[in-house]
């Protein structure tokens, strides 16, 4: 019996950017005596069929995004006779789709980390269950990936998991009430053992896939403090030591290793938490800033985030202190207005982005503005290839609309149209030119106007394109131009590179301050 696991994908680029980390954690959940198990990745080639036999399990990984894909995977390999698994954040939600259209024998809700082996004993006894429910397990439970699996030449950065699960609860977003809101935070042990790893293989930039690398703010703290809450005190405290003793760890890595992450923009007013991510090489960070004006993060419940000049001077800080920022923007927001796009392209510009990305508000199941605009739906008649809108993933591509809610002020058209004028004016040459000045020397700055390019174009599938013409076009000139790109990013392999020690002094330095 042979374990295959597949990342389902429309388009292959030959080249990716990221590592799906859940085939390589997935496969180091698969028990030794299966053997190492076959990992496909769709974004850089499509499934071979011919490589699935009868009583193999298939093991598919869905996100809303690649979830008609998945199916088709699904069916396919049922129809040779194998066992098909489904997980991932889709099958999580709507185990059922999977079964019925997905031609599921059983899907894994939640982390597969640990479930993993005894789905794969059930499949070799013939006895699979419809459904598993794996749910949230502890972070010391968490499966380091199998890197010794990664082939050479392939992925420009490689994706390393620190901490799961958001304290915050944004309308827009599920991971809050998928992956919880307590952060599950891995030791520094085992996330340094896994990047040494991929460091002695040469991958010099790694994307810590964390949904939020700041899960414990100072007014977090302070808030405990001020309501006599000595336990939450400790508890938020210890979250923020190990955080710190962390980047104390990465600190003393090779000078030229690159992390990226997520965060929120609450990390400006930390000094010494920025100060550390400078040291620990982490240079980059997407910030999820989604509205630029009061109105606009009150529609996505991120009262966090600051607004108009204080959201630009946040912003800065980051730049300031040596972290390159990727903001996130959302449009179609209800209190957005045909001025919000210019205010945003200025926001973006004045607050020195080095990256930014303007996505199309998008109700994505497991969200709190999924659930409202389901039931605002209920009594809608529009079907698309025979498929309500509020099945938006089950819908073909080529026919999927771009905007999905009824805007208040705009017709889907104008903020379509709006939008990408943000993106044009943000990713124009004479903008990208400005920008790489951060790089320094002409050849980097060469290759920043490379990377700002294919960034650019790797997102007109990803809701803005205006056609599949234009989309393809953009992933035939993806294509293209991966390849190169990746050995901007190749680093040195480092075979005697050691795991940096324990750090004794790591403690958040700002500790005294709460005392
Ligand atoms: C890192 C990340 C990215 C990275 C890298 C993606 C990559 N190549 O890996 C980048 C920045 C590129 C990215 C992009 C996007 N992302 Co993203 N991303 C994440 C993030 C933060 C972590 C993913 C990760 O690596 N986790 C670590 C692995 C180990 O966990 P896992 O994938 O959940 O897998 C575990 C279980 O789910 C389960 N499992 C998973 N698959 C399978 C399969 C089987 C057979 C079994 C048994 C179990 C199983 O077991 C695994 C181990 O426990 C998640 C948030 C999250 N918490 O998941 C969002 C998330 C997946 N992204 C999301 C979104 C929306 C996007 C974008 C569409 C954003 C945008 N607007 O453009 C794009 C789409 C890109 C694309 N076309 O695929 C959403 C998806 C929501 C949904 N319903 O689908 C999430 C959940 C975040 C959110 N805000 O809600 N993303
Ligand atoms: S959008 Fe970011 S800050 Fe908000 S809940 Fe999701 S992960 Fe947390």
């Amino acid at each position: 019996m042979k374990v295959h696991l597949v990342n389902p994908s429309n388009m292959s680029f030959g080249t990716a950017v990221i590592t799906p980390r859940w085939l390589y954690v997935l496969a180091a959940a698969t028990p030794a005596s299966y053997g190492d198990p076959n990992l496909v990745d769709e974004t850089l080639e499509p499934l071979d069929p011919l490589q699935i036999s009868s009583g193999d399990v298939v093991g598919i990984s869905i996100h809303t995004g690649n979830t008609l894909r998945g199916y088709e995977i699904g069916q396919l390999a049922r129809r040779r006779g194998a066992w098909v698994v489904f997980g991932g954040i889709h099958a999580t939600l709507y185990p059922e789709e999977a079964c019925q259209l997905g031609g599921a024998h059983a899907v894994v809700k939640g982390d597969g980390d640990v479930v993993w082996a005894r789905v794969l004993e059930d499949c070799g006894n013939n006895t699979p269950k419809p459904v598993y429910e794996a749910g949230r397990i502890e972070a010391g439970r968490f499966k380091s990936a199998r890197w010794d699996l990664l082939p050479s030449n392939r992925y420009m950065w490689a994706s390393v998991q620190t901490v799961r699960g958001c304290p915050k609860h944004c309308s827009f977003c599920s991971v809050w009430r998928t992956d919880g809101q307590q952060p599950r935070q891995r030791s520094s042990d085992v996330v340094l053992e896994e990047i040494v790893e991929l460091r002695r293989l040469g991958f010099r930039f790694i994307a810590l896939a964390d949904d939020n690398f700041y899960p414990v703010t100072l007014t977090d703290v302070q808030l405990a403090l001020r309501q006599n809450n000595p336990g939450r005190v400790q508890e938020l405290r210890a979250i923020r030591a190990e955080r710190f003793e962390l980047m104390a760890r990465l600190a003393q890595l090779p000078p030229d290793t690159v992390f990226f992450t997520q965060i929120t923009m609450e990390a400006a007013e930390d000094p010494e938490f920025l100060s550390a991510m400078k040291a620990a090489h982490i240079l980059g960070a997407l910030v999820g800033v989604e509205a630029v004006t009061p109105e606009g993060l009150k529609d996505v419940y991120k009262d966090f985030n600051c607004a108009g000049e204080n959201l630009v001077q946040r912003l800065r800080t980051f730049r300031q202190n040596g972290i390159h920022v990727l903001g996130s923007f959302i449009f179609g927001l209800p209190s957005d207005r045909a001025q919000t796009f210019a205010a945003t392209a200025e926001v973006a510009e004045r607050a020195e982005l080095t990256f930014a990305q303007f996505v199309m508000l998008t109700p994505y199941p497991g969200t709190v503005d999924f659930a409202r605009w389901e039931k605002t739906m209920q009594n809608d008649p529009t079907r698309i290839a025979g498929i309500p809108l509020t099945r938006h993933w089950l819908i073909p591509a080529a026919l999927r609309p771009k905007v999905y809610a009824v805007h208040p002020a705009m017709s889907d058209r104008e903020l379509r149209q709006r939008t990408q004028g943000v993106w044009d004016k943000f990713y124009s040459i004479k903008s990208i030119w400005k920008r790489s000045r951060c790089a320094g020397t002409l050849k980097a700055r060469m290759a920043f106007v490379l990377i700002s390019k294919l960034y650019r174009r790797m997102y007109a599938d990803t809701g803005i394109a205006t056609d599949s013409a234009r989309a393809a076009r953009s992933a035939r000139w993806a294509r293209w131009i991966a390849k190169p790109c990746r050995r901007l990013f190749a680093g040195r392999p480092m075979p005697d590179l050691q795991v940096p020690a324990r750090h004794v002094n790591s403690l958040e330095p700002a500790a005294e301050a709460f005392r």
